[in-house]
């Protein structure tokens, strides 16, 4: 049976439609991670199931219970005796990284409009996972998975649903199609929406801003030419165009008729598409169209029919060749889950089901595919492989645990795992394809997929120069040579303002953030610097000078008084920094902190430190945890959670700790709060989402409740024993006197 016939669905999604104990997580290569579903009890004999599957399935994993740990530090010990059963044999730790809702849609979508077939079990469990993720109240879809439901969301999740074969008549459609319906039907979708609809065939091109591929042909120096937008950005709207360009549709079919009726509450032929070009229903809106854009979009949308042939042809011809360069530079992972569909569509039109390259799509668009608990949901990229990595090794070392002889094995395999990690070379396309070097870099996922992104070459470097350098007898499998690179690649990075943005240096003017197109996200046209990569850059750097103080170390001193610059500029005058990519201040004010603790400032010295110190306490619950909404980052203010956060609280913990907050209590108090959410088998449970992006999509990083809790407890340990025996000595001191 085709999986996309009709199929029956029980109407309650809580018990798996599929037979857990038959998946499996194979990680292979670099990291790579791909989940298969095993058919017989041979098979299944042949390749158990281990705890890293049973706990990403969300399956018992009947780990002991632990002695009651004894102190902060013991608690940490305890976290990591859970957690190193999650290790891989090759040394890092896998993890599911879903949140965003427009994903499954692209995966699906782009699909089933390319002949490319799922399983029946991720048949199933896609659909699983979409009727457990309906809002419980009005049965949509938003954002993300903690969004309110949105038309984006509701209209592409419907028809993933139809697309897999749920009847219109199964309650959970009913109830969404009736919210779309409330919402005023699927004309009001976001632009990003109304592409994928069009290329469904169940909305007309017409009701499209133009998407002109000729941006392209432009000279490279021309301010708004997209290889100076945020390389995300850029790389969705290559292939967008493209396809826009031969305004590119699926064939008409029973299931396209009728999704034509059922997502509309008008008559689909008596619609006036020109007119649902800038129709965008209220609730999706986060960044509206400013003036600019409508002006500009109205120059465009006249331009758009007298196009003249001979520059499109130029324009897609580049287009294609982007694309192309874009599958092979990254194993065809390509840069992220959108442009990942987006592309296979146009290797299937130009190359067609029988080429490489569409095998190759095929081959890894697996490794977005990820079963949980839910369900099976599409990834926000292939994984988070070393940023895991990279912050679990930093708190092993850094508490200590790493130095306990049952821990050495653990960190020597993680070293393995981060030396293959990192880029050695510039990829194959490199200046024709607008790449930044990535000679030196570590990636935030694996060095296939084999972007440089600046946080996660500082971190990748921190947590390798760690493990060579202080854990007893470790091997120095990363040479100075390969070291040096990395430092040459990051001092490279630093932004005019000081500060380090995320893949590049930010390459296109401000204003240009005054025409992005996509209303459902907020800066995403350039780069933009961040305290969260300023520090993970910067940190990296000095903790290089430490151990090879002869290189660069006048380079690297300018750098860092140039971005502590940046960094104080950049504090809220309540004290706080605007995290990016974690919730919200509490992340932001980790790493600023550490930042400025580096070079030498403190609460006592440093009015910037005082005021972070006194910001982060202000919002210090009775509990003693902190709490904060996502929607502190949409807002840029703080809003409360209803619950306190645990990772929230290690992260605002280990902020006072870098300021030398001189007062026990508050940390005390943080400890206890941690430590009291802590299961008897040494792990910490799942809560609210940690990360962010695109100031408005929530994205999960699970293994941060790990990482973070053990890093804090430790750190806490240590220090509240230092502040211990400093205010004894002062005492003393008081005494002699
Ligand atoms: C990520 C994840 C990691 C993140 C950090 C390393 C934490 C950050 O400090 C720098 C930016 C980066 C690499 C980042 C950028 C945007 C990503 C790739 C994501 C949030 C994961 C998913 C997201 C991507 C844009 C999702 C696809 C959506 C589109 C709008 C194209």
């Amino acid at each position: 049976m085709s999986c996309y016939q009709p199929i029956d669905v029980p109407e309650s999604s809580k018990e798996p439609f599929t037979d857990y104990s038959r998946w499996r997580l194979r990680s292979s290569e670099d990291g790579r991670h791909t989940w298969h579903y095993l058919r017989t009890d041979e098979e299944c004999e042949a390749w158990p199931q281990t705890e890293i599957d049973r706990y990403w399935l969300g399956l018992p994993v009947d780990l002991p219970a632990l002695p009651p740990p004894k102190d902060a530090l013991d608690a940490a010990r305890n976290g990591f005796k859970f957690y190193k059963h999650l290790q891989d044999a090759d040394g890092h730790w896998a993890g599911e990284y879903g949140g965003p809702m427009f994903l499954l849609p692209g995966l699906v979508i782009g699909s089933y409009v390319s002949g490319m077939t799922f399983t029946q079990e991720e048949r199933l469990e896609i659909i699983r996972y979409l009727m457990n993720l309906a809002h419980p109240v009005d049965g949509g879809w938003g954002l993300h998975i903690e969004g309110q439901s949105t038309v984006f969301g509701t209209a592409l999740n419907y028809c993933v649903m139809r697309i897999l074969g749920v009847s219109p008549e199964h309650p959970t459609l009913v109830k969404a199609r009736a919210t779309l319906h409330k919402l005023g039907g699927a004309t009001g979708v976001p632009s990003w929406g109304k592409f994928w609809l069009s290329v469904l065939n169940v909305y007309d091109w017409e009701g499209n801003n133009a998407i002109p591929p000729e941006l392209w042909v432009f000279p490279d120096m021309t301010p708004f030419h997209p290889h100076k937008w945020w390389i995300h950005t850029r790389t969705v709207y290559i292939p967008m165009s493209y396809l826009y360009a031969i305004r590119w549709k699926m064939e008409e079919n029973d299931l396209i008729l009728a999704l034509r009726e059922e997502l509309y509450p008008q008559n689909y032929y008596s619609i006036d598409w020109p007119a649902q070009r800038n129709n965008i229903c209220h609730v999706d809106l986060y960044a509206p169209h400013t003036a600019l854009f409508d002006f500009l979009y109205s120059v465009l949308n006249i331009y758009e029919p007298c196009a003249a042939p001979p520059l499109r042809k130029l324009a897609m011809e580049k287009c294609y060749r982007l694309v192309v360069q874009e599958d092979e530079n990254t194993g065809y992972q390509t840069l992220g889950p959108v442009s990942k569909m987006i592309n296979l569509i146009i290797r299937t039109v130009v190359d067609g089901p029988e080429s490489e390259a569409y095998k190759m799509h095929r081959e890894k668009r697996a490794d977005f595919m990820w079963i949980g608990r839910e369900g099976m949901r599409m990834c926000g990229t292939n994984g988070s492989q070393l940023w895991d990595i990279a912050f679990i090794t930093q708190a092993l070392v850094e508490t200590g645990l790493g130095d306990e002889s049952e821990n050495r094995d653990n960190l020597v395999r993680a070293l393995r795992w981060l030396d293959q990690c990192q880029i050695q070379h510039n990829p194959k396309y490199f200046e024709s394809s607008y790449r930044h070097p990535t000679k030196g870099a570590w990636p935030f996922s694996t060095r296939t997929q084999g972007y440089t992104v600046s946080d996660c070459t500082g971190e990748g470097l921190k947590a390798v120069l760690y493990i060579q350098e202080h854990v007893e007898s470790t091997p120095k499998l990363v040479s100075e040579r390969r070291l040096c690179d990395s430092v040459d690649l990051l001092l490279g990075m630093q932004n005019p303002d000081g500060g380090f943005a995320s893949y590049e240096l930010i390459r296109g003017p401000h204003w240009l953030e005054l025409l992005n197109p996509a209303e459902v996200f907020g800066a995403i046209m350039i780069e933009h610097s961040y305290p969260e990569c300023t520090t993970s850059v910067i940190t990296a750097l000095s903790i290089f000078r430490k151990h090879y103080p002869n290189y660069r170390s006048a380079d690297i001193e300018k750098v860092i008084k140039k971005a502590v610059k940046y960094l104080h500029s950049a504090q809220t005058p309540e004290g706080g920094w605007v995290g990016s990519w974690g919730i919200c201040f509490t992340y932001a004010a980790q790493f600023a902190c550490e930042s400025l603790s580096l070079v030498g400032e403190t609460y006592e010295n440093s009015p910037y430190l005082r005021k972070a110190c006194e910001f982060l306490l202000s919002h210090q619950r009775a509990d003693g945890g902190w709490g904060e909404s996502y929607k502190s980052c949409e807002t840029s203010t703080w809003v409360e959670h209803e619950q306190t956060q645990v990772v929230q609280t290690c992260w605002a913990t280990m902020a006072l700790i870098y300021a030398h907050y001189p007062k026990p209590e508050p940390i005390e108090r943080a400890v206890r709060l941690v430590m009291s959410r802590q299961n008897t088998d040494g792990s910490w449970s799942q809560e609210a989402m940690e990360g962010i992006f695109n100031k408005s999509v929530t994205i999960a990083y699970p293994n941060f409740k790990f990482s973070f809790t053990i890093w804090m407890l430790g750190r806490a340990h240590h220090y509240l024993n230092e502040l211990k025996s400093r205010q004894n000595g002062q005492r003393i001191g008081k005494a002699r006197h």
